[in-house]
């Protein structure tokens, strides 16, 4: 048998007796998965297969080698690049690794745990609190974005600055190749040089090297309470004079339109008694040094305000996403050239401040022009930024990687691509076109 039908029948016999509540081929039921978060990208999938664990994964990606079928990893499917769905109706498998949730005891003096890879960052970060510990890495997607996921784009989040990106939580991991094949590297022991560094290659390939099914985890002590400050400024170059410079816990950017936004949809107060073309929200282990005339406030809960701005801006449309880093010397007037660029259509902006990594949404372009993303992410790199700050490359960013990254680079990964996945069936189109 050829063609759909014949993937289907050997994902049937790869399924044995779970094809029945592990494969999914109702468009009605699989149409989900084919539409990511942002609704800029969908697709039909051939089929979706959800195994619930390590062994039928392996099955599942033999018998799609042997058919010669390509395979998108799914975790929450939170992911802003269009990597964690089809690009082409029909085409190819959703491998959804959301039942792989087991959550191993948590090594107490270790400071480690290993977790299925579909286990949910929110479920992550219980699992250690009850340990007496916290898991490092924080983001609005938290009861939705997998453990998976968050490794497959090195997600970074609100924490970056305090504990580092998922790359500097992972300590091993277990994956599936593409052809089948088991890598596991879950005995993590403190040092080990034994060969090329497997892990640290997966963590970041966002699905194109191979299936993450488990990872093992560093975990931190908790820190004593902190103070929350929201501060209004005048610009972004004021903000960044307000940063402290240690201790730093949490620093994140917002700009007065996107907070009144916020407000709105989320029902919020406005959090300052008057309106700030800026606003920095801190968190530090004191009240952070504030020059005299600053207004601002502190409060715990400030932090909604910030979390809330993706879902806020998106009831207003589809959303283009520029997830870049910028050298912090002349942000004001990199956003001031962005925001003309994008013009007439409207720009938010929202980030990280301490590593300079802001959040670029524009709203109001056709989901498919895709001349404004060139022209945005061209004058980003002209700047010397990246264009893919923490959210990964999917198919959105995949044509412009030159812009980043040197022919030399390029050819490297399209050799590493070839070698781990000689018929390109992982995620094709996604980091490499
Ligand atoms: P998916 O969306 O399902 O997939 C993302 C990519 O990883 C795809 O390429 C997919 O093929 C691949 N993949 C997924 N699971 C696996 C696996 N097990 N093995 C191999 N490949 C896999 N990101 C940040 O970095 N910082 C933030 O602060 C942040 N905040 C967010 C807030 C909101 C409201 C939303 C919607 C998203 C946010 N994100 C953020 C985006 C971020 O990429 C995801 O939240 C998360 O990392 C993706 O996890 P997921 O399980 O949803 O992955
Ligand atoms: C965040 O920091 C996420 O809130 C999402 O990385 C960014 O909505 C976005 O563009
Ligand atoms: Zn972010």
């Amino acid at each position: 048998m050829d063609g759909p039908q014949g993937v289907i029948a050997a994902l049937h016999a790869a399924l044995g007796a779970d094809a029945d509540s592990d494969l999914l081929t109702d468009p009605e039921l699989t149409i989900t998965f084919g539409t990511d978060w942002t609704r800029r990208w969908s697709s039909r999938p051939l089929a979706v297969v959800r195994p619930a664990d390590t062994r039928a994964v392996a099955r599942v990606l033999s018998a799609c080698a042997e058919q010669a079928v390509p395979v998108v990893p799914q975790g929450g499917n939170t992911g802003l690049v269009g990597g964690s769905v089809p690009h082409t109706d029909g085409s190819a498998v959703v491998l959804s690794l959301a039942r792989l949730t087991t959550r191993g005891a948590v090594d107490r003096l270790g400071r480690q745990v290993t977790v299925g890879a579909g286990t949910t960052l929110g479920d992550l970060q219980r699992h250690a609190r009850e340990a007496g510990l916290v898991y490092g890495v924080d983001l609005a997607a938290r009861d939705t974005a997998t453990v998976g996921g968050t490794v497959a784009t090195n997600a970074g989040g609100m924490r970056v600055c305090r504990y580092g990106d998922t790359r500097a939580q992972v300590t091993g991991i277990e994956a599936v190749l593409a052809d089948g094949s088991v890598l596991s590297r879950l005995d993590a022991l403190p040092k080990d040089d034994a060969g090329y560094d497997l892990t640290s290659l997966l963590v970041g390939s966002e699905g194109t090297l191979g299936v993450v099914t488990a990872v093992r985890l560093r975990l931190h002590e908790p820190d004593p309470p902190g103070v929350t400050t929201l501060v209004g400024c005048r610009s972004v170059r004021e903000a960044l004079s307000l940063l402290p410079r240690r201790d730093v816990r949490l620093a994140e950017l917002m700009t007065g339109a996107g907070l009144e936004l916020t407000c709105e949809v989320a029902s919020l107060p406005p959090p300052l008694p008057s309106r700030w073309p800026v606003y920095l929200l801190l968190e530090t282990p004191d009240l952070p040094d504030l020059p005299a005339h600053a207004e601002a406030v502190v409060d715990g809960r400030l932090i909604e305000y910030r979390e809330r701005h993706p879902a806020a801006i998106a009831t207003t449309g589809v959303v283009h996403k520029y997830d870049v880093s910028l050298p912090t010397d002349d942000l004001d007037d990199v956003l001031a050239e962005v925001a003309e660029v994008v013009a007439p259509h409207r720009l938010y902006v929202y980030g990280h401040l301490a590593e300079g990594n802001l959040h670029l949404n524009g709203v109001g372009p056709a989901p498919a022009d895709e001349q404004i993303d060139r022209d945005v992410l061209s004058l980003v790199a002209a700047r010397g930024g990246s264009i893919a700050s923490e959210h990964g490359v999917g198919t959105a960013k995949a044509a412009l990687l030159h812009l980043r990254r040197s022919q030399a680079e390029i050819a490297a990964m399209r050799a590493v691509k070839s070698a781990l996945d000689p018929r390109h069936l992982l995620n094709p189109g996604v980091i490499l076109t």
